[in-house]
């Protein structure tokens, strides 16, 4: 077998020897078609992860070889959780090479988002993170929302170079990348997804040309993210499947607000208003008075406050407690990888708690 041989579906290196690596592959699989480590295989068709062990600083290490490289770079993060996808050490990796930043999973959001606001934001958020992007796009890799628009951007920026697609693992590189095969080709799922984070392993090359490729890159960990702090099991929960519902309720100061048991909102001061949840729809949100939160906690969490389940229980940090003063109007409070509180009229004084080492930010609506 070759040495340089790669995985079509993960772009880890194929081997023969040792079924617990990377790009394991059976010998009597090498004569198919696709070539398809064995952990590609079992991803596709069980939907089963077998977890690898590959230090996240190699993948970084890795994915910095662009900044070597005279490309177009394409930084696709996750709309649903900025904070935890926007890499704020984007310039280092990619060195002075040209960056489009791409929310992807714009399905997820109600439709009445106001898409400009949003944008403006991201542009915002980029420049403060310093990082100069050129332009800033909302796609749904999922349901090819305003695909054909950026595909049009991007042929005309890379001026005949490679482009580079690199993200925060989980943010839907190879699904975006499989969009283009499809539309290319017609050809369906050609490299691995899931909703595991950590699934492409090396550098994904699909020609755009004699000359120039479009890449699948594998992603980069963020220790900071929610997806590493919960099983297997809640990740699927707290991940929405589908357009986020939101939920509005009417609170009184003294009253609290739990999101399942991995955030929790005391509504310390200001008058009665309406408070909007904007979390997957399976997560449980449930409304007590502050006075009886902690015991709640304490007797509930894992049952009636659920995620967690026992094994995030097991992982998951303390929360937390930080108090912001909300002047504004339309007001969002940020759980990153969970979702968001829109605080309706403002003038409130919050108490809010996330697990520690994940920080609660404070934005503008864009509903
Ligand atoms: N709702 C929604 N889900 C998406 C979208 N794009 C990708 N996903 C889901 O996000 C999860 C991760 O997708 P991948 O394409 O494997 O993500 P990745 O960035 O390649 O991940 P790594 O290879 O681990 O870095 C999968 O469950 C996808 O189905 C989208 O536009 N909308
Ligand atoms: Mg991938």
């Amino acid at each position: 077998m070759k040495s340089n041989m790669t995985c079509e579906g993960c772009g880890g290196k194929l081997q023969t020897d040792d079924a617990e690596e990377i790009g394991y592959i059976p010998k009597t699989a090498l004569d198919k078609h696709n070539l398809l480590c064995q952990r590609c295989f079992q991803l596709r068709h069980y939907n089963k992860n077998v977890p690898v062990s590959v230090e996240s600083d190699a993948y970084l290490e890795l994915v910095s070889t662009i900044r070597q490289t005279d490309s177009l770079v394409v930084h696709l993060i996750d709309i649903f959780d900025v904070e935890g996808t926007l890499l704020k050490g984007l310039p280092r990796i990619v060195g002075n090479n040209p960056i489009l930043l791409v929310g992807n999973k714009l399905d997820l959001l109600p439709k009445s988002t106001n898409q400009r606001i949003l944008t403006d934001w991201l542009f915002r958020k980029a420049k403060d993170a310093g990082i100069q992007v050129e332009d800033v796009f909302l796609i749904s890799s999922k349901k090819s929302y305003h695909l054909e628009e950026l595909a049009m951007e991007m042929e005309f920026r890379r001026k005949n170079k490679d482009i580079y697609v690199v993200g925060v693992t989980n943010v839907g590189k190879s699904t975006f990348i499989n969009q283009f095969i499809k539309r290319s080709t017609g050809i369906k799922d050609a490299i691995t997804t899931s909703y595991f984070p950590g699934t492409t392993l090396g550098f994904i090359k699909i020609p755009l040309n004699r000359h120039s490729a479009l890449i699948d890159t594998p992603g980069i960990v963020n220790e900071n993210q929610m997806a590493h702090y919960v099983s297997k099991q809640d990740l699927k929960v707290i991940t929405p499947k589908k357009e986020i519902k939101p939920r509005n309720y009417q609170l009184n100061s003294g009253q609290t607000l739990f999101i399942g048991g991995l955030g929790r909102l005391d509504f310390i001061k200001g008058s009665k208003q309406t408070f909007v949840c904007y979390f997957a729809n399976e997560v449980m949100i449930h409304r007590t008075k502050i006075a009886n939160a902690d015991d709640l906690y304490d007797r509930q969490v894992g049952d009636l406050l659920s995620p967690p389940d026992k094994e995030t229980l097991s992982i998951l940090p303390e929360l937390v407690k930080h108090s912001h003063r909300l002047t504004h109007p339309y007001t969002d409070v940020v759980f990153p990888g969970l979702g968001w509180i829109t605080v309706l009229d403002g003038n409130v004084t919050v108490d809010v708690y996330s697990p520690k080492g994940i920080a609660i930010s404070i934005r503008q609506s864009f509903n």
